[in-house]
């Protein structure tokens, strides 16, 4: 039994007495309790692969800002690499793929990932962290989005473009469809498992999609994301496509609960558009650079903007690590004192 399920109520559509408020990237460097225990390890990997470890920092920001949710601190790259393709996390850089995929050869090689045997470490994370948050909030599980983990895979590291990724899109389009079918299998798998762990919702976080044409979107990644939402009936899940506004209105059709919007969408026109869905978001992650104010006043205009109901607040996307702390909780406290007013 949860202690505190507003996030869960709101996902499902239902009226709740104020608005739940999570941050996207909440567990990682904006606290000086993640960088203390971080700087004790080997890298990220050994933090993401150790549950215990991984527990701890997920319950970091629950206790350190009082949020509605936990999500499981992990990343969408454990996904590839249970495919048989091994990535490293470059200090300060960020994530890169030693090899990468270029033939169908390649394709072939990769498995459709069994959860318990390639993906153990995360699942007995979420055991971990469901005891020791015993019912206090809500527990997120994720994955990435199907053509976001191919953008990794082909291209082997973060990039403006992803015109490698995009390249095979246009040359092998059936090479790319046969890596997404393994992707999405594994996908599918991977979040039934967490939910069976003990995740009480899911995020797909399509990151990638707004370097898409709408064409390819639909061709290449919103076709899988239905898929994966049509086999996780059992919980609410939300989809995020970052950049991809023109998606939204196909979205509301898919058997999702919740649709995150980044911070370049209005909720006002979003909002006529996606039924009785539920929406996430939406504050720029940069408004958390001004006074606390600002914050503030920025906060209450986006609460407005969204209304009372089927509305969870978030940045619109996640916070950057060099954010003040102190504007993350004027943020977090503006959501709990602001929301119920807003009911009348
Ligand atoms: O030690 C560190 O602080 C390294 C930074 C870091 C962290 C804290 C990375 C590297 N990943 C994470 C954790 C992480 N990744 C979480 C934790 C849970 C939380 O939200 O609190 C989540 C949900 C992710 C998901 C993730 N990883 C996404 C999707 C969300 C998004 O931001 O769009 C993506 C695209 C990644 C890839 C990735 N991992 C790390 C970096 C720096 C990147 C982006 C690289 C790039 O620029 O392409």
């Amino acid at each position: 039994m949860l202690k505190n399920d507003l996030l869960l109520r709101a996902a499902r559509g239902e009226e709740t007495e104020r608005t739940p408020v999570w941050l996207m990237r909440q567990a990682g460097r904006i606290l000086p309790e993640y960088r203390a225990l971080r700087a004790r390890l080997s890298g990220f990997k050994e933090l993401v692969e150790t549950p215990e470890l991984a527990a701890e920092v997920t319950i970091q920001p629950v206790d350190a800002l009082d949020v509605d949710a936990a999500i499981i601190f992990s990343d969408i790259l454990v996904v590839p690499e249970a495919m048989g393709l091994t990535y490293e996390m470059v200090e300060a850089r960020g994530p890169l793929f030693p090899e990468t995929i270029k033939t169908a050869h390649d394709v072939e090689r990769m498995r459709i990932a069994d959860p318990e045997e390639h993906l153990g470490y995360v699942l007995e994370a979420i055991r971990v962290t469901k005891r020791a948050l015993n019912g206090r909030v809500p527990l997120i599980g994720f994955a990435g989005a199907p053509w976001t983990i191919l953008a990794y895979m082909v291209e082997g590291h973060g990039s403006k473009t992803f015109s490698k990724a995009r390249r095979m899109l246009y040359q092998e389009p059936e090479l790319a469809h046969a890596l997404l079918r393994k992707i999405t299998a594994t996908t599918i798998a991977y979040l039934k498992a967490q939910v069976e762990a003990g995740a009480n919702i899911v995020q797909v976080f399509d990151s990638w999609a707004g370097i898409l044409p709408p064409a390819h979107y639909q061709e290449f990644s919103s076709r899988y994301i239905a898929e994966i939402c049509a086999a996780i009936p059992s919980v609410p899940v939300t989809v995020f496509a970052k950049g991809a506004f023109w998606a939204v209105e196909e979205f509301a059709q898919f058997p999702c609960r919740t649709i995150g919007l980044d911070w370049n969408q209005d909720p006002r026109a979003v909002r006529p558009l996606v039924g009785d869905k539920t929406l996430q978001g939406n504050l720029d992650p940069c408004a958390l650079y001004g006074t606390p104010a600002q914050v503030r006043a920025a906060t209450t205009a986006m609460l407005d903007q969204f209304g009372p109901h089927r509305h969870i607040a978030n940045l619109g996307h996640g916070v950057y690590p060099d954010t003040n702390p102190d504007n993350v909780k004027v943020f977090i406290e503006t959501v709990k004192e602001y929301s119920p007013k807003l009911r009348g």
